[in-house]
């Protein structure tokens, strides 16, 4: 297996894809002995191609991925999926590129995945995104249907995004909207963490079949809970200590950060465990509110971002303590237990890393 891994047909080496595969069983919450079924499933040649489309968007979830700064992990993820159409990436152009799309869905009828990226607009016709000639609705009501499972990437392509906020003139909506038949999964984010997008596909792969998911079709491992119940500021919140202001001396000593807009506590999404890129780094943890990116319609919902958050009660504000002393202390020892796993498996990680750096 080792061979084979670090062989030719992978442009990552062995340690980068058994990291990668550690931090995905992790983040699924599978056990370190899940691990080697996730690598077989990742370098079986029965991988089912996939066809990635870009529709109304700004590319920043393949850009997430891609730069992330856990560069290994985008590559990771490009060597996994047999990437067969991806407007950004693929070195075709024009007539060149719609063939392979037309000889993929020839090809893998029933047997790929379909990565969509970006909301439809549906006013007028759809004419407000054409891709060679052709509206995102038109494309999309042909590929999708004969895809094998739909991943909406992103908050545009699960929701609608800033596209559908309102007045939405192009008529914005996410995927499930427009589509019934193949198995649909969201994975919301503007952009969304390549990790979730990474579990969800390893999952598939190993499982052959989408992780089970919340009422919004987001997979349950990755949204499973509120940013607020996973929190490390959430001491702070439940003590009653709250950045008044930016730049404040709260703000500087690392307190809660409701009063100044937070949407944690209506949020779902792992940021806080997961993080983003290799400085370990979510936008609670370097001084911003949560503004509520993976939840529907959030550019209107949540706002306006500077603003509480309404409906939460705030300890030692009259209303009571939202739990009683033993709840928090579950709480914070599920958070603790989730933020380690990760942090394991990432420590995994970079000991690997160190380890092959010592063979060089
Ligand atoms: Fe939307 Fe993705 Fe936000 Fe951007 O493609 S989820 S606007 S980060 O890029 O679709
Ligand atoms: Fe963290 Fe925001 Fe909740 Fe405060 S309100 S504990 S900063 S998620
Ligand atoms: Fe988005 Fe909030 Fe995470 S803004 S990136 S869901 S911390």
């Amino acid at each position: 297996m080792a061979e084979q891994l670090a062989g030719q047909r992978y442009k990552v080496s062995r340690r980068v894809f058994l990291k990668g595969c550690t931090l995905a069983a992790t983040a699924l919450g599978l056990s370190e002995s899940m691990v080697p079924r996730l690598v077989e499933a990742a370098v079986s040649s029965e991988r089912p191609p996939v066809v990635w489309l870009h529709f109304q968007e700004c590319t920043g979830c393949t850009e997430a991925l891609l730069r992330a700064s856990h560069p290994d992990i985008g590559r990771l993820i490009l060597d996994i999926i047999s990437l067969d159409y991806h407007e950004t990436v693929m070195a075709g152009s024009g007539r060149q590129a719609e063939k392979s799309l037309q000889d993929t869905l020839d090809r893998y009828s029933g047997k790929f995945v379909c990565v969509v990226e970006g909301a439809i607009p549906t006013r007028d016709g759809g004419i407000y995104c054409k891709i060679g000639g052709r509206t995102a609705m038109d494309i999309l009501a042909e590929v999708g249907p004969k895809a094998a499972a739909v991943i909406a990437m992103g908050t545009c392509a699960s929701f609608g995004g800033i596209q559908a906020a309102k007045p939405n003139p192009t008529g914005a909506v996410g995927v499930r909207e427009l589509l019934s038949g193949p198995p649909l999964i969201n994975i919301p984010g503007c952009p969304p963490n390549p990790i979730s997008f990474l579990g969800t596909v390893l999952h598939y792969f190993t499982f052959k079949r989408l992780p089970r998911t919340d009422q919004m079709g987001r997979p349950l491992f990755a949204y499973g809970r509120k940013i607020h119940d996973q929190c490390e500021r959430r001491a702070h919140f439940d003590e009653g200590r709250f950045v008044e202001q930016f730049g404040d001396d709260a703000h500087r000593k690392g307190y809660c950060l409701y009063k100044v807009g937070c949407r944690g506590p209506g949020t779902f999404s792992n940021c806080p465990a997961a993080r983003f890129n290799d400085v370990d780094v979510w936008p609670v943890s370097v001084g911003h509110g949560c503004i509520g990116c993976t939840e529907p319609d959030f550019w209107d919902a949540m706002g306006p971002f500077y603003e509480r958050l309404p409906g939460v009660t705030i300890p030692g504000s009259g209303g009571g303590i939202v739990h009683d002393a033993g709840t928090v202390g579950k709480a914070v020892l599920g958070v603790t237990a989730a933020a380690i796993g990760v942090h394991a498996a990432v420590g995994i990680g970079r000991k690997l890393a160190g380890r092959k750096k010592e063979e060089e």
